[in-house]
């Protein structure tokens, strides 16, 4: 197995967020782990650690040599039933920073070395305790912004995604020996018949990739969420909606057109998935400098926009400014948004619906809360167009994971390509090996120790 150098040391962190609360843990790893732990703490009735069974709690006092530092419960749990697979203790501290660092630095004084950020998490993988798909579910259980995107971090973390790249792999290596022998015992091979079943078992895994490659659009959004930019000419009530949806008094609102300058970017969540509102400006033509940048960045955010939400006034009659808008945001993602509908109508329904590029028509009004009900709504049933944001399949949403599968999916397509042609055996052999190695990536099964460092540097220390 793989080993990194200082694989060897006792590790020790602080566990929980630096900050006071009601408690805090620090947690040490590693082969002396228990040793470590015993220099610094007295149990009640003169116990050590060393003689406390696995998985069992006790009561007692962190020390410095004679001193009191803190009254504590410690958690003891001996290889290989543990996080990291190693021994591990985790002393229950009060929350409190001083009271954590000073007990900390006495597990160093005792023997430990400070952990690296994720390096918990790494010991368990290398420990073979998970794999890097599972791994890597780790940050986003912690990082989850919303209960679906948690429920997707724990399926991946329970390796529901692991086990069906496993099955797909393991179908693979079926192939790929099958191939093998066909180049090797030619004489044995009924080779045109086998040719045609291969190639339509290599297309069956493929499309299973497809699939899992389909789900990752849904995953990606469940964790990334999206970005919803409101634009429209100046006082049309784009703060106003903006505040109504976050529920709060976000941006300055007056009747003064021009009162929003800079571009202001909120997060909120829509229907479990987290969006970030961006309310721009909604100058079109620039008076001075900083109009102009305003308006060039209005631009930039409606380029990049997931969902433009054209904002129009339906108190005041359709002009120019609106059309021009409608015209730039005809291919893009958007709703019209008509808005203060609580006002008698001065604009033409009929134009706007022309020339609304097929674009779905929501009524408001931002100082009707239930009307601004009926915009989530709309914006929610936008978001879950075509998109299974329940489902009970592993969504993959880690880049690095729907790369790896991407390139796989290369490999077997041109795998099924050129056993349809007919070409030499040996290039579908490598076509298959090189998709495994990519399958094998994910998992962590082929590591490369560049990539380990980058994916466990973005951890906490202590996980
Ligand atoms: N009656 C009514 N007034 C609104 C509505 N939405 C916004 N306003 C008012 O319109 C003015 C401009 O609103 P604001 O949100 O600043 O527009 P923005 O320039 O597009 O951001 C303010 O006086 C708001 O109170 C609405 O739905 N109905
Ligand atoms: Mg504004």
């Amino acid at each position: 197995m793989y080993q990194y150098k200082g694989m060897e040391d006792t590790i020790a962190a602080i566990a929980t967020p630096a900050g006071q609360g009601a408690i805090g843990i620090i947690r040490i790893s590693g082969r002396d782990a228990i040793a470590v732990a015993d220099r610094v703490l007295r149990l009640d009735g003169n116990k050590t650690l060393q003689q406390c069974p696995t998985h069992t709690v006790h009561h007692g006092w962190a020390v410095k040599s004679q001193d009191i530092l803190d009254e504590v419960l410690v958690t003891v749990m001996r290889a290989p039933k543990s996080y990291t697979a190693e021994n591990v203790v985790e002393i229950c501290c009060h929350g409190g920073l001083t009271v954590l660092r000073t007990a900390l630095q006495e597990v160093l004084n005792a023997g430990a070395r400070l952990a690296a950020p994720g390096e918990f998490t790494k010991r368990a993988f290398l420990n073979g305790r998970m794999d890097l798909a599972q791994a890597e579910a780790v940050i986003d259980v912690i990082n989850a912004r919303t209960r679906a995107s948690l429920r997707q971090s724990h399926y991946q973390l329970k390796g529901e995604l692991s086990s069906r790249l496993k099955s797909i792999r393991e179908e693979l290596m079926k192939l790929y020996t099958m191939v093998e022998a066909m180049i090797n015992f030619p004489e044995d091979a009924v080779e045109a018949e086998s040719r045609q079943q291969i190639s339509g078992r290599l297309k069956d895994r493929e499309d299973e990739l497809i699939a899992l490659l389909r789900g990752a659009q849904t995953g990606r959004l469940l964790k990334e969420g999206m970005r919803i930019v409101l634009c429209g000419k100046p006082n049309v009530g784009k703060s106003s909606l903006l505040n109504a949806l976050l529920k709060e008094q976000r941006a300055i609102v007056t009747d003064i057109a021009g009162t929003t300058r800079d571009v202001l970017e909120e997060s909120a969540q829509i229907n479990g998935i987290p969006v970030a509102l961006v309310d721009t400006a909604g100058i079109l033509k620039a008076a001075n400098p900083i109009e102009e940048e305003a308006v060039k960045r209005s631009r930039l955010y409606i380029k990049s926009a997931d969902l433009v939400l054209l904002v129009l006034d339906h108190s005041r009659p359709l002009e120019e400014e609106d059309l021009a808008l409608m015209e730039q945001l005809k291919a893009a993602p958007a709703l019209l948004v008509v808005n203060k509908t609580d006002l008698a109508a001065q604009m033409d329904m009929g134009v706007v619906q022309r020339m609304s590029g097929g674009h779905p028509m929501i009524k408001t009004s931002a100082l009707d809360a239930e009307s601004v009900r009926g915009l989530e709504a709309g914006i929610a049933e936008f978001i879950a167009k075509d998109k299974d944001l329940e489902s009970q399949e592993p969504l993959i949403s880690n880049i690095r994971h729907i790369q790896s599968l991407q390139e796989a999916q290369k490999n077997l397509q041109a795998a099924c390509r050129l056993a349809a042609e007919g070409t030499s055996l040996e290039f579908i052999s490598e076509e298959i090996k090189s998709a495994v190695n990519h399958l094998d990536a994910i998992t962590g099964r082929n590591i490369d120790e560049d990539l380990l460092e980058s994916i466990f540097s973005e951890f906490c220390i202590g996980k």
